[in-house]
């Protein structure tokens, strides 16, 4: 052979082996072709079904999420509620605790002043009247430093009018002198059940509070009648116990009118307004004008004796200067009482 022949030889084994080299790697993929383009589907297919998937658990998980804040923002609401309605409670407990505080101060308040006016309790018959003591009789009102009201016995006329009257005077026996001196009537004389006069700085410690006078008349026919002053009072012993009435009611007449804004007299102090003793003239002790349109610490004549004398215990309005009244009776309580 030759080596041109030879050159070719190898030209075409050289060919022939690129000839099938190239023809096999070429025939190699098209039969994979098919099942890998069906993996790929499937992959891409399942690909899908996982991004489904996770988004769906995403979602869910997002939701969960969600749900689980609503729910800890439901417990949060409610423990914030029961921390309210705990604040509540706790703020209506110290209400209640401050109500009952101060009721209990009110109470003790109440004790306190009940205490220290106690006499107030039992300054007159009207307080009396006030605490249910509603039967008519002899009291004993206590000392009390605090209202400087002594030890005092009363009676009390828990019946007529309403009740609560105090008892400054009654005339019905005829025993007990009324012809006395100052300081006899300044203290007070006679006996509670029977005759007597409560004493002038007694009536002007009751009168201290705007009073109203009762006057009650009985004649020896056996008749009453009444004068009663909405407005009365008397000045302390400085002032000569004076008197100050107003507000006339009644069917006896008005004859204290006259003795109004006079001094009391008495038969060793002659306070009156006249040049005449009065006191002495009357035979009592009484606001003497000049002298009397009534006498009712006057002498309590008899039945019979009645008629006799200017120095009795007179009404004018009613019997006239020269009628003897049988019983009388001045009593006192407050102006604003009621029964
Ligand atoms: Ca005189």
């Amino acid at each position: 052979m030759t080596k041109i022949n030879l050159s070719i030889l190898a030209l075409g084994v050289t060919l022939l082996l690129l000839g099938t080299g190239a023809q096999n790697p070429k025939k190699r993929p098209a039969p994979s072709k098919p099942p890998k383009v069906q993996c790929c589907d499937e992959v891409r297919s399942l690909k899908v079904q996982v991004a489904n998937l996770t988004s769906l658990l995403e979602e869910l998980g997002r939701k969960q999420k969600t749900d689980m804040m609503n729910v800890v923002r439901q417990i949060m609401e409610l423990v914030k509620q029961d921390h309210q309605l705990e604040g509540r409670v706790t703020e209506a407990e110290s209400k209640y605790s401050e109500i009952n505080n101060r009721v209990e101060i009110m109470q003790l308040q109440t004790l306190q002043s009940a205490t220290q006016t106690s006499s107030d309790a039992t300054y007159d018959c009207a307080s009396l009247y006030g605490k249910s003591y509603k039967i008519s009789g002899e009291y004993k009102l206590p000392k009390d430093e605090f209202l400087g009201a002594p030890e005092l016995s009363v009676f009390c006329d828990m019946e007529t009018n309403g009740g609560g009257w105090t008892l400054i005077q009654r005339r019905k026996i005829g025993l007990t002198s009324f012809n006395r001196d100052w300081k006899q009537y300044k203290n007070g004389f006679g006996s509670i059940r029977g005759d007597f006069w409560l004493g002038n700085d007694h009536i002007f410690r009751l009168t201290r509070q705007p009073s109203t006078l009762r006057i009650e008349l009985e004649d020896w026919e056996g008749q009453t009648r009444y004068a009663e002053y909405g407005f009365f009072t008397v000045g302390n012993e400085l002032n000569s116990y004076k008197l100050f009435i107003a507000n006339y009611s009644g069917n006896a007449g008005d004859s204290l009118r006259y003795h109004n804004n006079t001094n009391f007299s008495t038969m060793n102090k002659d306070n009156d307004k006249c040049v005449d003793d009065c006191a002495a003239l009357r035979k009592g002790g009484y606001w003497y004008n000049c002298c009397t349109d009534s006498n009712l610490n006057g002498i309590l004549y008899r039945y019979g004796e009645h008629t006799k004398g200017t120095d009795g215990i007179t009404w004018y309005a009613w019997h006239g200067p020269n009628y003897s009244l049988k019983r009388v009776e001045m009593k006192v309580r407050p102006a604003g009482f009621q029964p």
